[in-house]
């Protein structure tokens, strides 16, 4: 019979890339979407018309709408959507605790009442580790050093407890971070690989940045989505780091990208406190030996792969971008 699954932030960076290795899978897949003003669907655009795959309004915020999504019963409910940006979450702290912990207590709830056989997997982060020194693992301490990050903690620790409680089948994906060609625009790599393939067009001359000196660990969503997967086709729940283990400043990353665009980054990059957020995380790097030697997991990027395809992608949309601006100068002239 065919599985069906659930997943809550289809249209982000992880729940496109996870949609599609689930339909590749043969999967009917449901996927939240909420409402906005404009279409953004982009991430979901290119499998919009496969029929295994539909769409649901709703929101974390509202039980009603996360129930009805049960009534499906499916096999496995991905719990990807979520308030995800740290420094935001300083600026609007109730909203992103409301989503993304509050709305995991509304999902787990619905399930225990709608559908007690369901398996959960709830995207857990490496920013509940905060300020505890890496290398960071499952038994680490928590050290949350945001709103958003105290939200995952609570989220966390409502999954082990139903559980716990109930014998739901509920998993933590603890992921380290993790990007993309589909990585929102605000997060730190993809700001740098959209400005660094501007300037080398000639469409922008800087690029202001915050903290260089923080580290982060950081691995393909692909890769991420389908350990996801692997967690939740266990033989039982559990919770498990997802990381690639190599650890690397901002201003490193900064360094390789315009490095491998034959450009020199001190000659475009300037910090503009700004960026900077109340309290920072210094070093994040994941110890993974658990999802790999239980689960078998292996990514297939490497960190230079992660960045050449994160470059490639954004030097053709640059590309695109000049073709355009070009376009519109001599139509003016
Ligand atoms: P993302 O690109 O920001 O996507 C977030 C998704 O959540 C979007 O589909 C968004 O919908 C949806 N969403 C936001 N608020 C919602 C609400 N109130 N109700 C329902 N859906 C809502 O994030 P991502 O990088 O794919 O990350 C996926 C998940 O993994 C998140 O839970 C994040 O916290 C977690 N995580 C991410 C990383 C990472 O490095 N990427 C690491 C650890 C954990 P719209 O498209 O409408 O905005
Ligand atoms: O920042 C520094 C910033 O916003 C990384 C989310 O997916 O991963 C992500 O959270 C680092 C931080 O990601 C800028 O201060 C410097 O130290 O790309 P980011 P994040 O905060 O690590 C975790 C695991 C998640 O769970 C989250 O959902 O880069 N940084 N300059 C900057 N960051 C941004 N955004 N913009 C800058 O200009």
């Amino acid at each position: 019979m065919t599985k069906t699954a659930c997943i809550t932030g289809i249209t982000g960076q992880t729940g496109s890339y996870l949609a599609e290795l689930l339909l590749q899978k043969g999967y009917q897949v449901y996927g939240l979407k909420r409402r906005s003003s404009s279409l953004n669907t982009d991430r979901i655009d290119h499998i919009y018309s496969n029929p295994n795959l539909k769409l649901v309004y709703g929101d974390l915020s509202d039980y009603s709408s996360l129930a009805g999504l049960l009534k499906f019963k499916p096999d496995y409910f991905f719990n990807l959507g979520a308030q995800s940006h740290v420094k935001v979450s300083f600026d609007v702290p109730e909203y992103s605790f409301d989503v993304d912990a509050t709305g995991v207590i509304r999902v787990l709830e619905a399930i225990r009442q709608h559908s007690p056989t369901t398996r959960f997997l709830q995207a857990s982060s490496s920013e509940m580790f905060g300020s505890s020194p890496p290398p960071q693992k499952e038994d680490t301490i928590f050290h949350p050093r945001s709103p958003y990050a105290v939200a995952k903690v609570a989220a966390y620790h409502a999954v082990v407890n139903y559980r716990e409680a109930f014998d739901l089948f509920a998993s933590n994906a603890i992921s380290f971070n993790h990007e993309s060609p589909r990585r929102g625009e605000t997060f730190v790599t993809r700001k740098i690989t959209q400005a660094a393939t501007r300037i080398k067009l000639g469409l922008q001359d800087k690029l202001y940045l915050g903290n260089l000196e923080a580290k982060r660990d950081w691995s393909h969503a692909k890769d991420v989505a389908s350990a996801m997967i692997k967690i939740i086709e266990a033989d039982s729940p559990d919770d498990f780091v997802v990381a690639s283990g190599e650890m690397h400043s901002v201003r490193e990353f900064a360094e390789v990208v315009f490095d491998k665009l034959g450009l020199n980054w001190k000659d475009y990059v300037k910090v503009d406190p700004i960026y900077f957020r109340p309290s920072e995380v210094d070093a994040l790097c994941g110890d993974s030996t658990k999802l790999r030697t239980t689960l078998g997991w292996k990514p297939e990027y490497t960190f230079s792969s992660l960045v050449d395809e994160m470059i490639s992608s954004d030097l053709e949309n640059a590309q695109k971008e000049k073709i355009l601006k070009d376009n519109v100068c001599k139509v003016k002239q």
